[in-house]
């Protein structure tokens, strides 16, 4: 007896694979599982068999019909698979199209100054954007009653420490902690209470360098900033020098680059005069010597810091700001 449901299995196993779509899998589901169908004629076939045999051929039939319907399911999975979805794909459309990323220019300028320097044997070095009175103003040999100090123009914690409003405290814990000879560069983001307009934003960026030796001269700093302004803005650039003041440093100048635009001659981005303001720079005062524990009569050096928005604005002629920071990349994917 039990031959008669494996005799079953083999045809119905077969037929069900053998169902090409769904309209001949559905005849054959009929045929095997309906009311009146062949698992069910086999059950009706209990009685025939002797009383000592019906708990196992019950359990055959069982077993059959479970996976009967098993293979059925698989077969109505796999031809479903296989169907047309009914959506026409149009291989000739064009892929989509994903926009790229790119640096922000700002950060592009702060690599690409940090690489220059790196040539003449700087490193980069950075801090904490929040500071203490003594490492962004005292150790700098910036006077009690020096505006900048106002709390108009910096911004100052609950505690007492303030956001920085330039990153020469960067350098100031770079001379504390390390022995010259000292050369980095110190790029980071500066906050300075200011209202927003076409130049100003409370929030930008700016580098800062430091070289620190038994012998750094005016000459040094020249030679180096010269290097820097041609590898930046090209081979015929040059620079000068014009007295100016910073606590920090004595003598101090503003540094203007040749304008890279009309060569010198004058145009309307260096607005006819030939020249454009980059940096700010002098000899490290004394004072700050002192103050990080370095003895002036046995080093000197030079330092400078220049903002790195404004360089963009010049090298991108973006003419204000605020379009930097928009983040409107309608604008920005431009650079
Ligand atoms: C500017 C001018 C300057 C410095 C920054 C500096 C740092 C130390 C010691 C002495 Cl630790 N000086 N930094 C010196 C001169 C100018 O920045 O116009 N920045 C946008």
């Amino acid at each position: 007896m039990p031959d008669v449901t494996e005799t079953l299995r083999e045809t119905a196993l077969r037929d069900i694979a053998e169902a090409a779509d769904a309209a001949a899998l559905d005849a054959v589901r009929l045929r095997l599982m309906s009311r009146k169908g062949e698992v069910a004629a086999l059950m009706q076939r209990l009685r025939e068999v002797p009383p000592g045999e019906r708990p196992a051929f019950g359990k055959a039939v069982n077993e059959l019909k479970r996976d009967l319907q098993a293979a059925l399911e698989a077969r109505q999975a796999a031809l479903a698979d296989d169907a047309p979805s009914g959506e026409a794909i149009d291989a000739t459309l064009p892929g989509a199209w994903r926009r790229l990323g790119r640096r922000h220019p700002v950060s592009r300028i702060i690599a690409e100054v940090a690489a220059i320097f790196r040539r003449l044997g700087f490193t980069v070095a950075e801090g904490p954007d929040i500071e203490t009175v003594r490492h962004n103003f005292d150790a700098l040999n910036t006077p009690e009653d020096h505006p900048s100090r106002d709390p108009q123009d910096t911004f100052y914690l609950a505690n007492g420490d303030l956001l920085r409003c330039h990153t020469s405290p960067v350098q100031v814990r770079y001379l504390e902690a390390h022995p010259p000879p000292v050369r980095i560069v110190a790029p980071g983001r500066c906050y300075r209470r200011d209202t927003a307009d076409a130049t100003h934003s409370a929030n930008f960026h700016q580098v800062e360098g430091l070289y620190v030796d038994a012998e750094v001269s005016m000459a040094d700093l020249k030679g180096d900033l010269h290097y820097f302004a041609r590898s930046l803005m090209g081979p015929e650039v040059g620079i000068r020098f014009r007295p100016h003041y910073f606590p920090f440093t004595e003598p101090s100048v503003e540094v203007d680059f040749s304008c890279h635009v009309c060569g010198g001659g004058g145009c309307r981005v260096c607005k006819q005069s030939g020249w454009i303001e980059i940096a700010g720079a002098g000899m490290v005062h004394p004072n700050v010597l002192r103050a990080v524990g370095c003895d002036p009569e046995a080093f000197r050096g030079y330092a400078f810091g220049m903002g790195i928005e404004r360089i963009a604005m010049i090298l991108h002629g973006v003419e204000d700001i605020r379009w930097l920071y928009e983040n409107d990349l309608r604008y920005l994917a431009q650079f």
